[in-house]
């Protein structure tokens, strides 16, 4: 049995320092116009943190900041509900090395300087014993497929998007590493293509679409011309396919394509996160979104979403 209340939101950093579109979308989606979930706002979220910088360079640093993240939802006995890949990652690796008591000992002697402490959520149990859960990090892609489902997301879908080609991109950490217990199959992910065709969409299939989008793993702050040059062989790829839009669950991978299509095209395919994708076939006024923030124009793909 897992008794707890409901999820708190993790934005990260680059939702709110760069798309705020997302958040707004996220929110709306999650809320009273959308689904109803219980989700509360948390004080006091630092970065993750970021996976590609941390975890690869100060495991110590790394767990330390993670883990004063998982306390703070661990106080609330709530889920974080994650909206990005790199957080999900990073976050759910630190649930897994917190299991094991030296980590957990040399984390929570730091976090004591704080007074805090982590210990995963506890659960009675039948025989009065109490156990502790780590704390449940969920991506918003399985909190959508999942907890709420697809039917209702189609059910939902007021407006669908029907002329709508849309090329979905998962991003590498929400497929790796596959040995985790993964909620998507890492070799042939469906759920994001799940909920954008239960919003009305096609998705279309194209070459090597589980690559990553070129920035991850610090690649896109050290050498950005590959980082650009692995998001044209993609973006390639999907002009090819004859998509209207890229979707992804990942607001780095946006980042990503948004930014590297100035240094190769001209016009450029839109790029959005799925929750702004279902805020307009849930029927939001796209001019909520934040559209206008994005480097890629989105006039054309939403002239095509009216005239669904
Ligand atoms: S936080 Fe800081 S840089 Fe970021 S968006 Fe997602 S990964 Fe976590
Ligand atoms: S950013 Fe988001 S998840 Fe990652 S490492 Fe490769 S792909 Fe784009
Ligand atoms: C990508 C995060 S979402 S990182 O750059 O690999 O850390």
């Amino acid at each position: 049995m897992n008794d707890t209340n409901g999820f708190v939101y993790f934005f990260g950093c680059v939702v709110p320092n760069r798309y705020p579109g997302i958040e707004y979308a996220v929110r709306w989606v999650t809320g009273k116009e959308g689904f109803n979930l219980d989700v509360k706002d948390q004080k006091g979220f630092s970065c993750c943190p970021v996976p590609g910088i941390f975890y690869s360079t100060d495991k110590d640093t790394w767990l330390l900041l993670a883990a004063r993240n998982l306390v703070l939802a661990q106080e609330e006995r709530r889920q974080i509900l994650t909206v990005c890949n790199g957080c999900l990652a990073s976050l759910l690796k630190a649930t897994e090395y917190l299991q094991e008591p030296k980590n957990m000992g040399k984390v929570n002697r730091v976090l004591s300087q704080i007074g805090k402490k982590y210990t995963g959520i506890a659960q009675k149990t039948e025989g009065r014993r109490k156990i502790f859960e780590p704390v449940k990090v969920r991506h918003y892609v399985e909190v959508m497929a999942k907890d709420v489902g697809l039917d209702e997301i189609s059910r939902r879908a007021k407006h669908p998007l029907k002329n709508i080609r849309a090329a979905v991109h998962y991003g590498c950490h929400y497929l790796r590493p596959t040995e985790r217990a993964a909620f998507d199959d890492p070799n042939d992910p469906v759920m994001i293509d799940k909920i954008v065709e239960a919003c009305g969409a096609t998705s279309v299939d194209y070459e090597d679409r589980l690559d990553c989008c070129g920035a991850g793993g610090g690649v896109r702050s050290h050498v950005i011309e590959l980082a650009n040059a692995l998001t044209q062989d993609k973006c390639q790829n999907i002009a090819a396919a004859g998509a209207d839009c890229i979707v992804t669950g990942c607001p780095f991978c946006m980042l990503q394509f948004d930014n590297a299509q100035k240094s190769f095209s001209k016009d450029g395919i839109p790029v959005m996160h799925i929750s702004q994708f279902q805020a307009l076939a849930m029927g939001i006024d796209p001019i909520s979104l934040g559209f206008d923030t994005h480097h890629v124009s989105a006039h054309s793909f939403l002239r095509k979403v009216r005239g669904s």
